[in-house]
C-alpha cells in the first residue's frame, strides 16, 4: 500500500506534465532549447501554429492578382521608369467588372500592382507626380485603387496591394534613408486612405546591374508600420506571414510544410539564419526532420503559389491566344490548393481596362470544373470504422479524428461509385503533423494501395486512376504527434 501510493502519484504527475506539454502551442515561431534531441524538436514542431491572420488567409484558398500599369500600354513586362504618364489612358476601365469576374471564379481576394518596378502609381499619391494624377485618364482625377477597393466592398472581396520596393523612377532610390522614408509614405497612403487592407505583397525583384544604385531596404521598419496601420493584414513574399512557393509555374511541392526552417522576411536575422542553413524559398526541402535536426528555430510560413493565366504578368495583345485553358487551370488548382498552398492567379486587364473574354471563359471553365468535382463526396453517408473516424466525413471542419494509437480509419461507402481524387485536411489551428499517409481500397478480396502521400497541411488533393471500392482505408503511417485530421473525402473528376 505504502509503495503504491507514491507510484500512483508519480504516474499522475507524469501524465499531467505530458498533457500540459501537449496543450502548449507556439504561435508563428518556435525557438528550440539548446541541444534538444530530435524527438523534442519534432514534438515542439507539431505544436507550432499559425497566427490568426495566417489561418484566415489560408482558408481563402483562391486569390487573384491584377497586374496593370503603364506596362499595359507599352507592351512590356518591366518598365524603365522613364515612361510618360501620358501613356496611361484606359478607354473603359471597369474595376467592377474585374471583381465580378474574379468573384464568380471563386477568388476571395484581389491584389493589385499599386506600383510596379517602373514606379508609376495607380493612386494619386502625394509622394511623386509619377502617377495617375499626371495621366489623361479621367483628366488626372482618377484613382484605380479607390475604384478597385469600392468594387471589393461591393462583392465582399478581400483586398491587397503590391508595392514594388524596387523603383526605377524615384530619384531618391539608392539614397537608402531617403527612399525608405519615401516608400513608407507610399505604404502609409495605401494603408490609411482605403480602409481595410488584407495583404501587402513585396516582391523580391531588383534588376539593377552592378553599376546601378544599391538600396538597403529597412524591412523591419516596413513590417512595423504595417502591423501598426493594418494589424490583420498578412505580409507576403519579402514579408513575414506568407512565403513565395519558389516557382511561378502554378505548382507547389508534393511535400509542403507550413512549419519551415526558412526564416521569413528580409531582416538581417532572417538572412543570417537562412545563410547558415543554406536554404531559400526555392529549396526543395524546407521542413523535413533532417532539417529540423540542424535548425534552432521553426516558423509558420505557409506557401502562396503565384502564376499568371497568361505567359506574361501584364496583358499583351499577342498573348490573347495563349490564355491557359481549363485543363491547365484545373491541374494548377490540384497542384497548389491541393498541395497545402494558397493559389494567387494573375488575371491582367487589357489596355481598355477590362478583363478579356478569353480570360473570362477560362476562369468560368475552371470554376465549373471545381464545383463539379466537389459536388459529390463519395464518403458522405459511408459507414465509418474506428474511434472518432466519423469526424472525418461529417462535413464539419471543426471536428477532427485524433488517433493516439492505431491511426487507421476505414469506411464502407454508401454507394458503389467510381472516384479518382482524395482530399485530406488537417486542423492546422493545432499545427501541421502528418509526415506520411496511405489510402487503400478493397475491391473483391484484394486491398490495393491507390494513393500515398507525405504532408497534408490545410488541404491535400491527390488524383489517381479511377477506382471503385467496397471499402476504403486511410492509414497515417507517420506523424510528428497525434494528428488532427478534419476531413477525408473522395471525388470523381474528368
Ligand atoms: C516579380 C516581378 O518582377 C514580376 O514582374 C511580377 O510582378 C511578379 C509577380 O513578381 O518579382
Amino acid at each position: 500500500m505504502n509503495r503504491i501510493l507514491p507510484a500512483a502519484f508519480a504516474i499522475l504527475l507524469i501524465t499531467s506534465c505530458t498533457r500540459q506539454r501537449e496543450t502548449e502551442f507556439f504561435t508563428g515561431r518556435v525557438d528550440f532549447p539548446v541541444q534538444p534531441n530530435l524527438g523534442v524538436k519534432e514534438a515542439m514542431a507539431a505544436r507550432l501554429i499559425p497566427h490568426q491572420r495566417q489561418l484566415e488567409w489560408q482558408s481563402l484558398e483562391m486569390t487573384a492578382f491584377i497586374h496593370f500599369t503603364i506596362n499595359t500600354f507599352t507592351d512590356r513586362e518591366w518598365g524603365t521608369g522613364k515612361e510618360s504618364p501620358e501613356l496611361f489612358n484606359p478607354s473603359s476601365l471597369d474595376a467592377d467588372q474585374w471583381v465580378r469576374v474574379l468573384s464568380e471564379a471563386g477568388m476571395k481576394m484581389v491584389i493589385i500592382t499599386a506600383k510596379h518596378h517602373d514606379g508609376f502609381c495607380l493612386w494619386p499619391t502625394k509622394t511623386t507626380p509619377h502617377s495617375v494624377a499626371s495621366s489623361p485618364w479621367k483628366d488626372g482625377k482618377g484613382d484605380v485603387i479607390r475604384e478597385l477597393k469600392d468594387a471589393c466592398e461591393k462583392y465582399n472581396m478581400k483586398f491587397g496591394v503590391y508595392l514594388s520596393p524596387w523603383d526605377r523612377n524615384a530619384s531618391c532610390y539608392g539614397d537608402s534613408p531617403a527612399y525608405n522614408r519615401f516608400y513608407m509614405e507610399q505604404l502609409t497612403e495605401l494603408l490609411t486612405w482605403y480602409g481595410k487592407v488584407d495583404e501587402v505583397w513585396f516582391d523580391g525583384a531588383n534588376g539593377e546591374g552592378p553599376d546601378g544604385r544599391r538600396q538597403e531596404y529597412d524591412w523591419q521598419a516596413y513590417y512595423d508600420l504595417i502591423r501598426k496601420l493594418q494589424p490583420d493584414a498578412v505580409t507576403a513574399i519579402m514579408g513575414q506571414d506568407v512565403r513565395w512557393v519558389g516557382t511561378e509555374s502554378g505548382y507547389g511541392r508534393e511535400t509542403e510544410w507550413s512549419a519551415t526552417v526558412l526564416a521569413p522576411g528580409g531582416t538581417p536575422e532572417s538572412v543570417a539564419i537562412n545563410e547558415a542553413l543554406e536554404v531559400n524559398a526555392m529549396s526543395e526541402d524546407l521542413g523535413s526532420s533532417s532539417l529540423l535536426h540542424r535548425a534552432d528555430h521553426l516558423f509558420w510560413y505557409p506557401a502562396e503559389v503565384d502564376v499568371s493565366i497568361r505567359p506574361g504578368w501584364f496583358w499583351h495583345a499577342s498573348e490573347d491566344s495563349l490564355v491557359k485553358d481549363v485543363a491547365k487551370l484545373a491541374d494548377i488548382y490540384l497542384s497548389s490548393v491541393g498541395r497545402n498552398a494558397v493559389l494567387l492567379l494573375n488575371v491582367p486587364p487589357d489596355n481598355r481596362g477590362l478583363i478579356t473574354d478569353q480570360d473570362i471563359s477560362s476562369l468560368r471553365g475552371m470554376k465549373a470544373w471545381i464545383d463539379k468535382m466537389y459536388a459529390t463526396d463519395l464518403l458522405n453517408g459511408s459507414r465509418p470504422y474506428g474511434r472518432g473516424t466519423s469526424n472525418l466525413t461529417d462535413g464539419d471542419n471543426s471536428t477532427s479524428w485524433n488517433p493516439r494509437r492505431n491511426p487507421v480509419a476505414s469506411f464502407v461507402p454508401a454507394i458503389a461509385a467510381t472516384f479518382n481524387v482524395a482530399m485530406l485536411q488537417e486542423d492546422i489551428s493545432k499545427g501541421q503533423r502528418v509526415e506520411k499517409f496511405i489510402i487503400e481500397a478493397l475491391s473483391g478480396a484484394e486491398w490495393d494501395t491507390i494513393a500515398t502521400g507525405t504532408t497534408i497541411g490545410y488541404k491535400r488533393l491527390i488524383r489517381f486512376p479511377e477506382v471503385k471500392a467496397d471499402e476504403i482505408k486511410l492509414t497515417i503511417v507517420s506523424s510528428r504527434a497525434a494528428p488532427y485530421i478534419s476531413t477525408f473525402a473522395l471525388y470523381y473528376t474528368e
